[in-house]
């Protein structure tokens, strides 16, 4: 069912705490933990407690929650000290989504390059 844990799913599992991950902020459906491959000084994952397959999901059925995720990961830039930021949706395996779970990525701490990609 939509929302439910996926037994197969590592954010499922980093939310339950069966997986470890340095916990950054917790929200009251989200949590925010470290990426374990940082592509820049700040690298921090938001996630909703729910499952849905990708931002798209999440925003259709819990929208609320998807509004959550976007200003939990502002609040998560303000606890870096950043001003300046990037917030990266990954959807699809094609433009690079790996954990179809949804997430957003927070990116700074260093120059990030003008452009998308
Ligand atoms: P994406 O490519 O948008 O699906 O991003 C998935 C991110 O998840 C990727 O940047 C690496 C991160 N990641 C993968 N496995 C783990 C893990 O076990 N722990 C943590 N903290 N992050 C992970």
């Amino acid at each position: 069912m939509a929302g439910e844990p996926q037994a197969d799913c590592l954010f499922c599992k980093i939310v339950a705490g069966e997986i470890p991950a340095t916990v950054v902020r917790k929200g009251e459906h989200t949590l925010a933990f470290r990426d374990i491959h940082p592509q820049a000084p700040t690298h921090i994952l938001v996630v909703p407690h729910a499952h849905h397959p990708n931002a798209a999901a999440l925003a259709a059925a819990e929208p609320l929650v998807a509004a959550e995720l976007l200003t939990e990961a502002a609040a998560v830039a303000a606890g870096e000290g950043l001003s300046d930021y990037r917030l990266i949706f990954n959807t699809g395996a094609g433009a690079g989504q790996t954990v179809f779970h949804a997430h957003v990525h927070v990116l700074g701490g260093r120059p990030l390059r003008e452009g998308m990609v």
